[in-house]
C-alpha cells in the first residue's frame, strides 16, 4: 500500500491547547506523523510518496471561501493586533444568543470585523491553536488526502493519505478539535467529482465526525458513518447521538454508532459489524476511512480500550467491504504507539 506524506504538516506545531480547563501542551504534535511514517517505513508498508497540490478548488467542494480565508489570514490579523502567542477564540455566538427574528439563528448572520470576533466565529473549541504555519500546514494534510484519493480513483486498491493535521472536526464553516479541514470530506467530495455515484465514509476516530456529519448531512450520495464515544460524555458533545439520521435528501443517509467508556473489541466488533453491512448495502463504489487511534487503552484523552492487536481485525472487518479504500489519518494520541496501531490496520486490511 502507497502511503501519501508530506513534512509541511511540521508547521502546525502549537503551544498550548486549553484542555478541560487547563492551559497544556497541545497533544497534537509533529512527532505524531513522523513516528507513523517511521512505522509505515519499518513494516515495509510500500512506497512513500510526496503530494501533488491541487490547488483550493477541491477544499472550495466542501468549506466556505470565508473559513478557507480566515485559516489563510488568521495568523497575519492576530499579529497585526499586537499578539505574537498562539490563537485561540475565547468567546462563541452560542445560538440562544441569536434571536432568530433579527439576527439569524444556529449562524450568526455577520462576521466580526475583530480577530478575536472571527476566532468564536469560526472555531468551535479553545483546543486549536492556530500559529503561523497553521494553513500551510492545514493546506497540505488536505492536499496529501487528494494525492490519496487520485492514487486510489485512477486504480489503487488502497492507500493510506498520512494526513496531520486530522480533519474530521472541522465542518464547511467551522475548526476545532484540532481540525481546519477536512481531509477526509475533502477526498470523498474529489472522488464524487470523479465520477464515483455513491461514496461511503467510515470514521472509526474515538470522536464523534462531526464536521464530516454537518457537510454531508442533507445529501443522499455521500453515506457517513461514525462510531465513537457516546456524546453525552465525551467530546464534541452536542453531536454524535444515535437519532441522528441525516434530513432532508440525506435521511437515512448518516449513522452515528455511539459507544460508552470502557468500550473494549468484543463490543467494539459488534458495531463495525453494522457498519461494513450499511456502507455494502449503500452500494458504495469507494470508502474513505477517517483512521483515528484514539481508541487505544492507553491514549491520554479516550476511554476506550482497544489494544495492538485489535486494530488488525479492524483492518481485515474494513477489507471485508471489499471496496477501494483511502485511509486518512485523524486523531490518536498515545503517541508511542500511533505507529503501530495505524499500521496494524492497514497491515490487517492488507490479509484481509
Ligand atoms: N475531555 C481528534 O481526535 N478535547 N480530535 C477533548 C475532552 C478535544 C480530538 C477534551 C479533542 C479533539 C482529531
Ligand atoms: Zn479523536
Amino acid at each position: 500500500m502507497h502511503t501519501v506524506y508530506s513534512e509541511e504538516h511540521r508547521h502546525q506545531d502549537g503551544n498550548v491547547e486549553l484542555f478541560e480547563g487547563k492551559v497544556v501542551r497541545p497533544h497534537e504534535i509533529p512527532r505524531r506523523a513522523e513516528i507513523v511514517l517511521e512505522r509505515v517505513r519499518s513494516e515495509k508498508l510500500g512506497e512513500v510518496v510526496g503530494p501533488r497540490d491541487f490547488g483550493l478548488d477541491p477544499i472550495l467542494a466542501v468549506h466556505d471561501r470565508g473559513l478557507v480565508e480566515f485559516l489563510r489570514d488568521c495568523w497575519r490579523d492576530w499579529v497585526r493586533s499586537g499578539r505574537n502567542f498562539d490563537a485561540l477564540p475565547h468567546v462563541w455566538p452560542v445560538p440562544g444568543l441569536l434571536p432568530a427574528s433579527s439576527m439569524g439563528v444556529g449562524r450568526a448572520r455577520r462576521v466580526p470585523d475583530s480577530i478575536d470576533g472571527k476566532l468564536g466565529y469560526y472555531g468551535f473549541d479553545a483546543g486549536t491553536p492556530i500559529v503561523a504555519g497553521t494553513w500551510r500546514a492545514a493546506h497540505a494534510s488536505a492536499q496529501v488526502a487528494l494525492t490519496g484519493q487520485r492514487l486510489v480513483a485512477t486504480g489503487e486498491r488502497a492507500v493510506f493519505a498520512l494526513c496531520r493535521p486530522p480533519g474530521h472536526h472541522a465542518g464547511s464553516d467551522f475548526y476545532g478539535g484540532y481540525c481546519f479541514l477536512n481531509n477526509a470530506a475533502i477526498a470523498a467530495q474529489a472522488f464524487r467529482d470523479a465520477g464515483a455515484k455513491r461514496v461511503a465514509i467510515l470514521d472509526v476516530d474515538y470522536h464523534h465526525g462531526n464536521g464530516t456529519q454537518q457537510i454531508f448531512y442533507e445529501r443522499a450520495d455521500v453515506l457517513a458513518i461514525s462510531i465513537h464515544a457516546d456524546p453525552k460524555q465525551e467530546f464534541p458533545y452536542f453531536l454524535g447521538h444515535a437519532d441522528e439520521r441525516g434530513a432532508g435528501a440525506g435521511e437515512g443517509y448518516h449513522l452515528n454508532l455511539p459507544l460508552p467508556w470502557g468500550t473494549e473489541w468484543p463490543e467494539y466488533e459488534l458495531v463495525m459489524d453494522a457498519a461494513v453491512k450499511r456502507v455494502i448495502a449503500h452500494g458504495a463504489e469507494v470508502l474513505v476511512v477517517s483512521l483515528g487511534l484514539d481508541t487505544f487503552e492507553l491514549d491520554p484523552i479516550s476511554r476506550f480500550k482497544l489494544q495492538h492487536e485489535d486494530y488488525l481485525r479492524m483492518g481485515e472487518k474494513i477489507a471485508s467491504c471489499d471496496l477501494p479504500t483511502l485511509f486518512v489519518l485523524e486523531g490518536g494520541y498515545a503517541v508511542d504507539a500511533l505507529g503501530i496501531n495505524a499500521v496494524n490496520v492497514l497491515k490487517g486490511f492488507e490479509e484481509g
